[in-house]
C-alpha cells in the first residue's frame, strides 16, 4: 500500500473532520452515538486516490445539513476488488449501526452488490460504469452503464477503419475491450490491459504504434495523460478517445498530449450550487465523481429523512425515481441503475468543451439514415409497379407483389393498390382488408398522382386508417402504357420517432421534422406534434420560434436561434438550431436538431 497517499488520506479526513462534527473516521469506531452509520468505501489508496479524495469532499459537504441523521464512515478500498470486499466484511463486522455502504469503482462495487444483498444492505454504488448485476433489489447505481455510453461513443468511432484501445487492467477496461470488439469485430487492431498503479505500457504502445490505428481509445482516468504522453512520444498520432472517467485535471497539465482528445461524459451543467460550494471550500471544479457522490448522498439523505430505513424500502424508493440533482434530470429505471445524457467533449486550448462537431454530426447520421430508408423504399415500390402492370391491381399475383413490398419495408404499415378513380382495391397485410373500396381521391397525393402520373410522396395528412401519416405513391401503367392507378407504401405513423431516437440516443438534444407549411411531425416532446409552427397558440409568446419556422420553410438548410420551453416543459431556455431536408419526389421535410444554446 503506497503508504504516503494514505498518511496524507487521514490527515485530510482529520481536517473535515473539524469542520462537520458529524463524520468520524474508521478507526474511532467506538465513538459510537447510537445513529445509523453509513460506510463509503472510496479506492483511497490507489492509483485513483485523487477520485477518492474528490468523492469524499463532495460527500461531506451534502451530508452537512444532515449530520443529526446518520454517521459516515470513510473506508480506504484500496486499489483492487479483494482490498474492498475486506473492507466491506470489516464494516459488516463492526458496525452494529450499518445502514447503507457506499463504493466507488466498478470492480469494488461489482464484488460488494451480492455481499450486500445477502447481508441485506442497502448499497450505493458510484463511479461503477461495469456492473453486472447478479442480486436484485438493494443496489442503486448512480453510474450510467458502460453499454449506453458505449452506445453513444459507437457513433464517433464509426468514422474511425483502424481502433486500438488500451484500458486498465480491471473490470471497467475489460467490459469496454470487450464491448468494443464485439461491436467493431474487424476494425479492432490492437487491444491492451494496463495496470493503472504501474504504469508499464512501453512494450503495449510499440505494438499499437506497430498495428497503425487511425483511433486510439483509453479506458482510462487521469492516468490518460502519462499514456497520452507516451504514446505521442512513441509516434502515435492517431485520434486519442476517452470515456467518462478520463476527464481528470492532470489531462489539461500535459495538453500538447492531449488537445484534441474526444469523449463521452455526462452532460450536466455547472450551475448547481453544490459546484460553487465545493469551489469556494476547496479552490477547485468537482468533476463528475464529486458531483455523483453528493448526488447519493444528498438522496439517501433525503431518504432517510424521510424515515425509510430497510434496505427494500430504499430500493423501491429509488426504483423508477426521476429527480434533478447537481447531475441534472436523472431517472431511474427498475433494476436501480440511473441515467442521465451524456454528450461528446473534447479537449481544445486546454481545456474540457462540450464538442461542436457533434450536432452537425448527430444531424447529419439521422438525415443519411432516414434518407436511405426512403431510397430503399423508392426502390422497393418501382419495382411493384412495374411487376404490377403484368398482373393489374388485383388477384392472388397482385396480392404477392403487395405482400411482398410491405414484407421489404420495415417502416411500412400497409401497402395498397389505388384505381384510376382513386378507390383502393387491395392490401396487404390482409389484417387491414378494411381499408378496401375506400375513396381517398381527394387526398393531395392522389391529386398531385393522377395529374402527373409521376411518383409522390404526401404531406402528413389525416388516413383513412385513422391517423395521421405519409404515404409514398407510384403510378401503375398496363402493357399498353395506360395508366391504371397506383401502388403505395404507408409509413408507419412512428416512423420518425423510432428512427431518430435511435439516431440521437441519450444526447442531450431534441429532433423536429417540419412540413413546409409550418406542421411540427416530429418532435421528442409529443404536445407539439401537429401543430403549426406559425399560428399555434402554443408559440404565441415565442416570436423567436416563429422567425426560425419562417426561415426553416424558406431554406432548405440552415441555422437559427431562438427562445422556447426545454424538452420537458419545464422552462425558458435558449436554443440552438441546425437543419436540413429529407424528402422525395419533390416533397420536402426540414429535419432539425436542437440544442442548448448557453
Ligand atoms: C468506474 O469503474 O466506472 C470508475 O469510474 C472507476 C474510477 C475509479 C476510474
Ligand atoms: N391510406 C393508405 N391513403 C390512405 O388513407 N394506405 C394509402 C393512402
Amino acid at each position: 500500500m503506497p503508504k504516503v497517499t494514505y498518511l496524507l488520506t487521514i490527515i485530510f479526513a482529520l481536517q473535515l473532520y473539524s469542520f462537520n462534527p458529524g463524520v468520524i473516521l474508521a478507526q474511532d469506531k467506538n465513538d459510537n452515538s447510537g445513529k445509523p452509520v453509513i460506510g463509503v468505501i472510496l479506492p483511497f489508496s490507489s492509483a485513483f486516490s485523487d477520485i477518492a479524495l474528490e468523492q469524499q469532499k463532495a460527500i461531506m459537504i451534502g451530508a452537512e445539513k444532515y449530520n443529526q441523521l446518520y454517521e459516515l464512515v470513510f473506508k480506504d478500498g484500496g486499489a483492487d476488488k479483494q482490498s474492498a470486499v475486506n473492507v466491506f466484511q470489516e464494516l459488516i463486522r463492526f458496525e452494529d449501526k450499518l445502514h447503507t455502504v457506499i463504493s466507488c469503482s466498478s470492480w469494488a462495487s461489482d464484488a460488494i452488490h451480492p455481499l450486500a444483498a445477502e447481508e441485506n444492505i442497502f448499497h450505493i454504488a458510484i463511479g461503477s460504469a461495469a456492473l453486472d448485476r447478479k442480486a436484485e433489489n438493494r443496489t442503486v447505481r448512480f453510474t450510467l452503464d458502460a453499454v449506453q455510453e458505449q452506445r453513444q461513443l459507437n457513433e464517433y468511432l464509426e468514422s474511425f477503419e483502424r481502433i486500438a484501445v488500451m484500458g486498465m487492467d480491471n473490470n471497467l477496461g475489460k467490459s469496454w475491450i470487450e464491448m468494443l470488439k464485439n461491436r467493431f469485430p474487424d476494425r479492432i487492431v490492437a487491444d491492451h490491459v494496463y495496470d493503472p498503479q504501474q504504469l508499464d505500457i512501453r512494450t503495449k504502445l510499440k505494438d499499437i504504434y506497430n498495428s497503425s490505428p487511425d483511433a486510439l481509445v483509453l479506458i482510462s482516468a487521469g492516468e490518460a495523460a502519462e499514456i497520452a504522453k507516451k504514446a505521442r512520444l512513441s509516434g502515435i498520432n492517431s485520434q486519442l478517445v476517452g470515456t467518462r472517467p478520463i476527464e481528470r485535471s492532470e489531462l489539461l497539465n500535459e495538453p500538447e498530449f492531449t488537445n484534441g482528445l474526444v469523449y463521452t461524459y455526462p452532460s450536466y451543467n455547472l450551475d448547481h450550487s453544490f459546484i460553487a460550494d465545493f469551489e469556494a471550500l476547496h479552490q477547485e471544479i468537482p468533476g463528475f465523481f464529486g458531483v455523483e457522490a453528493f448526488d447519493a448522498i444528498t438522496t439517501l439523505s433525503q431518504a432517510m429523512e424521510n424515515g425509510l430505513s430497510r434496505p427494500d424500502e430504499l430500493f423501491r424508493w429509488y426504483e423508477g425515481k426521476i429527480f434533478t440533482g447537481a447531475l441534472g434530470r436523472v431517472e431511474f429505471n427498475a433494476q436501480g441503475d440511473a441515467s442521465y445524457p451524456y454528450l461528446y467533449k473534447e479537449i481544445a486550448e486546454g481545456k474540457f468543451k462540450v464538442a461542436d462537431f457533434q450536432f452537425p454530426m448527430l444531424l447529419k447520421s439521422a438525415e443519411e439514415e432516414l434518407t436511405s430508408i426512403l431510397a430503399q423504399m423508392d426502390k422497393n415500390i418501382a419495382k411493384a409497379a412495374k411487376k404490377l402492370s403484368h398482373t393489374g391491381l388485383t388477384g392472388p399475383e397482385a396480392s404477392k407483389i403487395l405482400q411482398n413490398l410491405y414484407s421489404e419495408n420495415p417502416y411500412a404499415f400497409n401497402s395498397v393498390s389505388v384505381d384510376r378513380k382513386g378507390i383502393i382495391k387491395n392490401v396487404a397485410p390482409d389484417i387491414y382488408e378494411e381499408v378496401i373500396g375506400k375513396d381517398i381521391s381527394n387526398q393531395e397525393q392522389i391529386i398531385r398522382l393522377h395529374e402527373t402520373q409521376k411518383p409522390v410522396l404526401s404531406q402528413a395528412i389525416p388516413m383513412v386508417e385513422g391517423f395521421v401519416s405519409i404515404d409514398l405513391e407510384y403510378p401503375v401503367f398496363d402493357s399498353d402504357n395506360e395508366f391504371i392507378g397506383s401502388v403505395s407504401i404507408l409509413l408507419k405513423p412512428e416512423f420518425f420517432a423510432s428512427v431518430i431516437e435511435q439516431k440521437v440516443y441519450n444526447f442531450p438534444v431534441e429532433m423536429l421534422v417540419l412540413q413546409t407549411d409550418g406542421t411540427i411531425i416530429y418532435e421528442i416532446n409529443e404536445e407539439e406534434i401537429g401543430k403549426n409552427a406559425f399560428y399555434d397558440p402554443m408559440y404565441e409568446d415565442f416570436p423567436s420560434v416563429i422567425k426560425v419556422a419562417r426561415k426553416m420553410v424558406k431554406e432548405p438548410e440552415g441555422k437559427g436561434e431562438y427562445r422556447f420551453m426545454d424538452a420537458y416543459m419545464d422552462q425558458i431556455v435558449e436554443k440552438k438550431i441546425i437543419w436540413t431536408s429529407i424528402g422525395l419526389h419533390g416533397t420536402e421535410y426540414r429535419l432539425g436538431l436542437i440544442y442548448s444554446g448557453s
